[in-house]
């Protein structure tokens, strides 16, 4: 597992006011923190087990879920070159003491993207290995200070049938927009991220640009992409998947080969890439291969009930 603690951000480095910062700058911002990063073995070698090699670049761009864009696999990459990502507002509500419509890039300003290579483990039973590069998702709410009520984060993905062909199709059973939440202990745990880029360069609009939750020991869906909201709540927010099929889907969703999905097993898991011939089935660990680090966040919990 790959730690490097962020630099206290001053909460006065962030203002509702957007003072202009240039994509291009923050792009090279982004460069300089993953290409250190990946200089460093020791953060490198802590991260990955020397077995998991990297999913291909192609593969993480072509085989996405992202049902804006349509349910099929190729949908996301074939469709998501339509989306306008700047300029990008998030909206920040609920209990926290910086409310406001904030531009994306003061948001992000001032903290280091790292790179974190994890494993992602979809409950659909595919998985992949990823070089993501993300902010620590504990440092990013924490400049937006939540107040003493706030238990869970709620995140929205943009609601935009225009260029979202997903959003504006009669078929879809999704209640858009796509909404999912943590709790604040589980989002200030040092895993989580919110994720700018991939493979060391700019998060790919199929992948969520501009920036995307990831969370690795959770099931995929977990990981909401295209954040526009995010919202301190007292009570547990509602997710999408769990709305849609409750039985199926829980608000938990940490990744756990010992409860199955009512209609298939948990215990493996698919390694992209596959071919026909062979399917690289593996054992799905415990908590995606993470239960050391963040078992403890769920001490006493009935995990079966809690799904
Ligand atoms: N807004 C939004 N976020 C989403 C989804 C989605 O359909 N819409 N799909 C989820 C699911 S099921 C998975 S497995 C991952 C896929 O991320 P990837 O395409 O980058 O691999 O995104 C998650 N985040
Ligand atoms: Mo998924």
């Amino acid at each position: 597992m790959l730690i490097r603690k962020p630099d206290s951000i001053p909460s006065s480095e962030i203002t509702p006011e957007s003072t202009y910062v240039s994509r291009r700058h923050f792009v090279r911002d982004l460069s300089i923190g993953s290409v250190g990063l990946a200089a460093s073995s020791i953060a490198r070698a802590n991260t990955l087990p020397l077995d998991e090699p990297l999913t291909p670049e192609r593969i993480i761009t072509s085989y996405n879920n992202f049902y804006e864009f349509g349910t099929d696999k190729g949908d996301p990459v074939r469709h998501a070159h339509q989306l306008t990502t700047a300029p990008w507002k998030v909206k920040v509500s609920g209990e926290v003491a910086k409310p406001g419509e904030y531009d994306y890039e003061d948001l992000v300003k001032g903290l280091t993207p790292e790179e974190r290579i994890y494993r992602f483990r979809c409950v659909e039973a595919w998985s992949m290995v990823v070089p993501w590069t993300g902010i620590p998702l504990k440092a990013l709410l924490q400049r937006l200070e939540p107040t003493g009520n706030a238990k869970y984060v709620e995140f929205t993905t943009l609601l935009r049938p225009s260029e979202m062909p997903g959003q504006r199709s009669l078929f879809t059973s999704i209640d858009w927009p796509y909404v999912e939440g943590l709790r604040l202990d589980e989002a200030y745990h040092p895993l989580s991220i919110m994720v700018v880029g991939l493979y060391g360069k700019l998060l790919p609009k199929q992948n969520g640009a501009p920036w995307r939750l990831i969370v690795p020991w959770k099931y995929g869906f977990k990981s909401i992409k295209s954040i526009v909201q995010i919202r301190f709540t007292e009570k547990k927010p509602k997710n999408t998947w769990n709305i849609l099929a409750p039985h199926e889907y829980g608000f938990y969703a940490n990744v756990n080969p010992a409860v199955s999905h009512p209609r298939w097993s948990q215990a493996s898991e698919r390694r992209l890439p596959t071919t026909l011939f062979n399917q690289n089935r593996i054992p799905t660990l415990a908590f995606n291969g993470y239960g050391e680090e963040v078992a403890s966040l769920y001490a006493g919990m009935n995990l079966r009930r809690n799904f």
